[in-house]
């Protein structure tokens, strides 16, 4: 096929990344769309219906994963599965997950213009809550999906004001409904006969180097906790330092010997990303402090190790563990296939450890499965200034495309 006529449309998919930035829009140029919020919602119906008008059926699984169904609809027959989420931070940037999905539907556009040509089945995934933001923990939909997570687990969680999965669940899905759009029922742990997705590298290394294109060949593990730390309140004023049960003056102390013990080990990056205080009254001791931590490692051993430091301290706390995954490497055939791509399109590329991790790290335990990566201005990202040039978007895209369809081609065309 020549370069023309898998050539991607420049205007339509900056476009659509236009249209969906507006949904959940926040005023500093960011995007806010929890996961099963009625702002993913509307990002959601948005996608369905593009993908309808190509001839896409629409699945979803029992953890609300999205799948667009292109060519021999109504088979079993494996897919190549292309995808990412719609779901973002709560200060989110407008490229983080979004784009790998438009790219995804731009594979379905090209596919759907070369009638003349025989291809698998394509499906467009959408998972579900990738970002673990509003439920924990991160790529949900996509663990629940692999097996990785057990659903009734993962339904039972809720969010900060007490919803629970299952109700946000039931709540995206009437609206859906409501909207025309009818789900057939897709099992968990499908059949697929690859996965591929594109995504911002979220970190400096592209774009310090100068490579258009990423080729992703391993996922660094990671392991979240939730740290609960207990006191007693009483009287700011009357109650004397001496004697106190102060929670929060407890939980800096522990926070400040984990820095301490995980600042030793070399290549761990760690992150305290939220503290919740109770009752978090100006004028009473703290009870409860609680926080998180998000540890991460690209060698099984040092994260295990890391982990079994960190649970040494659970004297002073209650440690919950909220998701432990390895370090995850991805399919070298596909590791070759993006790179041959990247190469025939004249684009420099380079291969690169991911720092953040994605649905690919469980998709991986279904089927090959590989990542595209872009860079992203200054590396910023799960910031409202996350920026992706529009060269960049549409050179991922091209590789994307060519790649699925380079999967999806029937065996010896
Ligand atoms: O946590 C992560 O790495 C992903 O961005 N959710
Ligand atoms: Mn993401
Ligand atoms: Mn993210």
């Amino acid at each position: 096929m020549s370069n023309q006529e898998c050539a991607v449309n420049r205007a339509r998919v900056l476009g659509r990344l236009e249209e969906i930035s507006r949904i959940g829009a926040l005023e500093n140029g960011g995007v806010c769309r929890l996961a099963l919020a009625p702002e993913e919602t509307e990002s959601r119906a948005r996608l369905i219906g593009w993908a309808q008008a190509l001839g896409c059926v629409a699945y979803a699984d029992a953890i609300g994963n999205l799948f667009l169904r292109f060519g021999n609809v109504g088979s079993n027959e494996a897919p190549v599965l292309v995808g990412s989420h719609l779901d973002t931070q709560p200060v989110g940037g407008n490229f983080d997950g979004v784009l790998g999905v438009i790219a995804a539907l731009e594979c379905v556009e090209v596919l759907s213009s070369q009638s003349d040509r025989a291809f698998l089945p394509v499906e467009i995934a959408i998972w579900c809550n990738e970002e673990g933001a509003r439920f924990n923990p991160t790529t949900m939909g996509s663990a629940v999906h692999a097996g990785h997570f057990p659903l009734a687990d993962a339904l039972a969680i809720t969010d900060a004001g007490g919803q629970s999965v299952e109700a946000a669940l039931r709540q995206a899905t009437a609206s859906l409904r409501a909207a025309g759009i009818s789900l057939a029922p897709r099992e968990l742990a499908a059949k697929y006969r690859a996965y591929v997705e594109l995504h911002i590298e979220q970190g400096p290394v592209l774009e310090n180097e100068g490579s258009a294109i990423g080729v992703v060949t391993d996922i660094q593990g990671l392991v979240q906790y939730r740290v609960e730390v207990s006191g007693m309140a009483g009287h700011a004023g009357a109650v004397p330092m001496e004697g106190r049960q102060d929670a929060l003056t407890r939980a800096r102390a522990l926070m400040a010997d984990i820095d301490k013990e995980l600042a030793a080990i070399d290549g761990l990056r760690f992150t305290i990303g939220r503290i919740d205080v109770a009752p978090g009254s100006i004028n009473t001791i703290p009870a409860r402090a609680e926080f998180t931590l998000d540890v991460r490692h690209p060698e099984s051993d040092v994260l295990t190790r890391s982990a079994e430091q960190i649970e040494r301290f659970r004297g002073r706390a209650q440690f919950t563990r909220l998701i432990y995954q390895a370090p995850i490497p991805f399919d070298p055939e596909i590791v070759r296939t993006i790179e041959t791509v990247a190469q025939h399109r004249g684009l420099g590329s380079r291969r690169i450890v991911s720092g953040a991790t994605h649905d690919a790290a469980h998709v991986a335990a279904l089927c090959p499965a590989g990542m595209i990566f872009v860079p992203c201005r200054g590396g910023i990202s799960h910031n409202e200034n996350e920026y992706c040039a529009p060269d960049h978007i549409i050179h991922g895209t091209q590789v994307l495309v060519e790649t699925v369809m380079a999967l999806a081609g029937e065996p010896g065309q």
